[in-house]
Order: structure tokens, then C-alpha cells, then sequence
């Protein structure tokens, strides 16, 4: 039997996923949105059908707005929720979003109740807090998208600053989803040579400062929406790692209860995904100046996560 893939919200970012995990052959495939829009989900799903004969898969693709179609999903992926337009932050998106992830935490919570579920929605860090806190799923079933993108993003500025192959740079950035993450060059290596012995520190510093902004450098060129391919590529080497049990150490949004002197907050750190979800969170030791930046990054997400708490999360 095939797997079975919910992809919650079938906007810019869920339909290029469904488009992803069909070509991929991840499973079969739901797309579930408001019924609003449901008859565009719909028309989307069935495109992709349409596609397969040249796209060379075989999947079902479906659209819907009754959750009882996403029953017995293996991974849910949720990019339900208002993205940025130009001039906004991730947190102007709460009190909007925080209404919009109550309904789906409860939906997936009752109709698949075992899916691995991989949040999209900003602001990132607080929305998959809240969303576990409404589920009380397991903490290795819920994990954040965003230091994968994070990461992705700083792995491409390298590339492209220096003139190597992006495949060749090993890197991470930990850290809340916004401008205090944290890249960390130090442990960034291309083809095993430390980034430091190839680039100054001019390019050190400007990459840092382009990943740091790069989700708003793209709002601003859209002017409406923020990125999307990136986005849903980024979640679905995640879910491909989980379906697979791939064992990737990929950066996302876990809850931590220690690691990284962290409690009780998802903050983006090294996960290691497998078929058991978020199966560890890899520690590193950080140097006085690291940490600090992690404390920066970490303000800033309690202040979101506490008007989270405020409005009864
Ligand atoms: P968009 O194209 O607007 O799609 C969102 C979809 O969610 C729309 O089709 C809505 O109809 C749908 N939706 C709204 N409410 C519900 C609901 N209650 N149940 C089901 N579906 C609903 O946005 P997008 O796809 O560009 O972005 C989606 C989210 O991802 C936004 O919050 C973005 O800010 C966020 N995002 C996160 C990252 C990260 O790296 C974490 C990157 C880019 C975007």
C-alpha cells in the first residue's frame, strides 16, 4: 500500500509540494484547504493527475476540505496560514495564524493521529509550539520547517559568493526563524576544507547578513507572498528522510528539554530524522560568542511563544 502524504493549505507553497511528492513518488496525495477554496485545490489536484502520464508517476491526488480524507496520513505538512507581504515581519502573522493552526492541530489530532507533522506556517518557531501544545503529540512527531530552509539558503549564498558547487558546502544555522538565527561558519566546510581558509571575512560576514534576510529580500522582490519553492523542497527532504528512514541530520524547529540549555521551547537545532521522526537533537558545543547569539535568538522567540501563552496556548 502506498503512503499517504496530507498537505494542509494548497496555496503557493502546497502546491508546489504536491507537484514535489508526486514526482517523487512519496505516496498518494491529499491537499486540503478551507472550503473557500476548495474548488482551486481541487482544480490543482487534478492537473497534477493530469501530469503524471508525462511526469512519469503514479500517484492519487486529491483535493478536499473534510479532514476525513487525511485519515491514516503518514506525514502531514502544514502551510495553512497568511504569509508575509513587503514591510511585514513573521510575527505580524500570530494573531492571524494562531487561529488558523488551532483548527488544523485539531483536524490532523483527530483524523490522523499518527501522521509525523512537519509545520511551514509563521512565525515558525511559535506556530509549531502551538500547534504541538493543542495536539500533545509526541515531541518526535512535530518538528519545524525552517532551519532546512535556513541552511539551504546560507549553503546557496556561499556558492554562489565563492564560485564553488553548492554540493560541496556542509554547513548549519540554528536558531528561531527570523533575523537573529544563527549560521554558524566556524563548522561550515566546503569539500572538507574549512570555509574560513577560503573566504575573508567580508564574505563570511555578507553571507551571514544575506541568510539572515533572505525570506524578506524575497518578500520584497514578490511584494505580495513570500518564497515558495525553496520552502517545499526544504520540507520534503525532511519527509522524505522520515518515510525512508533516511537517518539525515537535517536543522529544523524541535522542542528542546536540555539540549542546547534550552526548556521547553522549538528552536531550530541539528536533528537527526528517521523513521522514529525526530529521533535526537545533535548538541554542539558552542563558543562564548555562539552562545550568545543563541540567547539573542532565543529572547526573541520566548517574547513570540509568551503571546502565544497569553492568548491561552
Ligand atoms: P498561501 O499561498 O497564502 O497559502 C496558504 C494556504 O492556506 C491558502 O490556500 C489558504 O486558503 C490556506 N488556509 C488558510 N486557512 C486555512 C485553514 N484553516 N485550513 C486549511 N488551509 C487554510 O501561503 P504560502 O503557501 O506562500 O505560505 C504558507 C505559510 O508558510 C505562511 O504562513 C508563510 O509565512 C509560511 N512560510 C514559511 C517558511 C519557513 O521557512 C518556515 C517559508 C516560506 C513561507
Amino acid at each position: 500500500m502506498r503512503k499517504k502524504i496530507a498537505l494542509i493549505g494548497g496555496g503557493q507553497i502546497g502546491q508546489i509540494l504536491a507537484m514535489l511528492a508526486a514526482q517523487k513518488e512519496m505516496g498518494d496525495i491529499v491537499v486540503l484547504d478551507i472550503p473557500d477554496y476548495v474548488d482551486p485545490v481541487k482544480g490543482k489536484a487534478l492537473d497534477l493527475m493530469e501530469m503524471a502520464p508525462h511526469g512519469n508517476y503514479d500517484a492519487t491526488i486529491i483535493g478536499t476540505s473534510d479532514y476525513a480524507d487525511i485519515a491514516g496520513a503518514d506525514v502531514c505538512i502544514i502551510t495553512a496560514g497568511k504569509p508575509r507581504q513587503a514591510g511585514m515581519t513573521r510575527e505580524d502573522l500570530l494573531n492571524t495564524n494562531i487561529q488558523i493552526i488551532d483548527s488544523v492541530a485539531k483536524g490532523i489530532k483527530e483524523h490522523a493521529p499518527n501522521a509525523f507533522c512537519i509545520v511551514l506556517t509563521n512565525p515558525l518557531d511559535a506556530m509549531v509550539y502551538c500547534f504541538h501544545k493543542v495536539t500533545g503529540f509526541p515531541k518526535n512527531q512535530v518538528m519545524g520547517m525552517a532551519g532546512t530552509l535556513d541552511t539551504a539558503r546560507y549553503r546557496a549564498f556561499i556558492a554562489m559568493e565563492l564560485g564553488v558547487s553548492v554540493a560541496d558546502i556542509a554547513g548549519t544555522v540554528l536558531g528561531g526563524h527570523g533575523p537573529t538565527m544563527v549560521p554558524l561558519p566556524r563548522l561550515t566546510t566546503i569539500g572538507g576544507v574549512p570555509l574560513a581558509e577560503i573566504a575573508t571575512q567580508e564574505q563570511i560576514d555578507a553571507v551571514v547578513q544575506r541568510t539572515r534576510k533572505a525570506g524578506t529580500e524575497i518578500v520584497q522582490l514578490f511584494g505580495k507572498g513570500s518564497a515558495f519553492f525553496s520552502p517545499a523542497w526544504s520540507a520534503i527532504v525532511i519527509a522524505e528522510s522520515y518515510l525512508k528512514d533516511k537517518r539525515r541530520v537535517l536543522p529544523g524547529a524541535a522542542l528542546c528539554e536540555g539540549e542546547f540549555g534550552v526548556n521547553g521551547l522549538f528552536i531550530g537545532v541539528p536533528c537527526l530524522i528517521s523513521a522514529k521522526g525526530v529521533e535526537k537533537i545533535l548538541e554542539i558545543k558552542l563558543t562564548d560568542e555562539e552562545n550568545a547569539m543563541l540567547q539573542t535568538t532565543l529572547e526573541a522567540v520566548q517574547k513570540t511563544v509568551d503571546e502565544c501563552k497569553a492568548q491561552g496556548f
